[in-house]
């Protein structure tokens, strides 16, 4: 994230600089519509981005799962905007959708990690992540830095379009600088979620909820979990339980909580005591100080607080470090997970 950041973010001065990004800032602020296309954790991705540009840029946002969209006909106008976002650059799916897309008249943004790869190279214009090389194959980094592009990019176009006041911009940008110093400190959290770990390692399935910019967070620890620790794991809006999913809990049911201080929070705590009454294990993801999360769940996980636009970039992370060492403690390379490429280019 840090170095997704540097270069591009003066919280100070209240600029952020994009040149890749700059010459269409017209156009992407006058869009009747954006829609992200990607694979996977690039998906999720793009579904905190929905919230977030919808949020402060007004902008009728859809996210489509890329190998959904290539095959359909979809409905694309000239002035759509299309955002793929990918790690490898490579994945098939997104290129073709993008091909397809290109070809109706849209303009293509590539959120991107491998320089000069196929998507970067067929996009109109962009962003690099900048996240480094990903050593295994399991999206996480990446994850993060696309986080921070896409952020950055939709307070930009906010800013420039005005639906984003002066003073929540560079609220913002404050938030987002502090970011990498915060995940510094989550990381420090190591050793209570590898503990954690190991308490639930056996487990046979997971539940993970959460609501609003967690909602995409919790489907992203579910997804970690099924790819490298090979658990199978459901993530679901918490709003969504009652309509189905509560029928699985019981007390062999670990349900991960992404429980953060922000707008939906009570409702997620009246989510945990639903969960509580019918003997599900909560592992709870929150604030410090937060009381009344903590005296529902069985665990908890303290991160740093922050706003609710940029605290999927932190609560992203304890998702990441459970499914890694539940991983570990069964004894599973996690870097290179069963069955799955590092990009999928069929
Ligand atoms: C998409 C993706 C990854 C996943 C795995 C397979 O890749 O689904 O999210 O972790 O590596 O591919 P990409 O388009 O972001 O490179």
């Amino acid at each position: 994230i840090y170095d997704c950041l540097r270069g591009r973010l003066d919280a100070q001065a209240g600029t952020i600089t994009m040149s890749g990004i700059q010459k269409y800032a017209e156009q992407i602020s006058n869009a009747n519509r954006i829609i992200i296309v990607a694979c996977g954790t690039s998906w999720h991705a793009g579904l905190v981005a929905e919230y977030i540009f919808e949020e402060l840029c007004r902008i009728n946002v859809e996210v489509e799962y890329a190998s959904e969209f290539r095959y359909r006909n979809p409905v694309i106008n000239k002035g759509d905007v299309i955002i793929a976002i990918s790690q490898s650059g490579e994945t098939a799916d997104t290129l073709v959708a993008i091909e397809n897309a290109k070809a109706k008249g849209a303009l293509i943004l590539g959120v991107v990690n491998v320089v000069g790869s196929s998507i970067a190279r067929i996009s109109d214009a962009g962003a690099y992540t900048h996240a480094g090389p990903e050593i295994g194959v399991a999206s996480t980094k990446a994850f993060t830095a696309q986080l921070a592009v896409l952020t950055m990019i939709a307070l930009k176009i906010g800013y420039e379009k005005g639906t984003l006041d002066h003073d929540r911009y560079m609220q913002l940008l404050q938030e987002l600088d502090a970011i990498p110093d915060k995940v510094t400190e989550v990381l420090r959290s190591k050793d209570n979620i590898q503990a954690i770990a190991e308490k639930y390692k056996d487990a046979k399935d997971a539940l993970y909820l959460g609501r609003g910019y967690n909602f995409p967070v919790a489907l992203e620890g579910a997804l970690k979990l099924k790819e490298i620790s090979y658990i199978h794991a459901e993530g679901y809006p918490a709003a969504e339980m009652k309509h189905g999913p509560i029928a699985l809990v019981d007390e062999d049911l670990p349900v991960v909580f992404v429980a953060t201080k922000d707008s939906y929070h009570e409702k997620v705590v009246s989510n945990m005591q639903e969960i509580k009454a019918r003997k599900g294990k909560i592992i709870a993801v929150i604030n410090e100080g937060d009381e009344q999360s903590s005296a529902l769940a069985q665990d908890i996980i303290t991160i740093p607080q922050a706003d609710e636009i940029v605290a999927p970039m932190l609560s992203a992370i304890p998702m990441q470090l459970l499914a890694y060492y539940i991983g570990i403690a069964k004894g599973y390379d996690v870097d290179k997970p069963r069955n799955l490429a590092k990009s999928v280019t069929v």
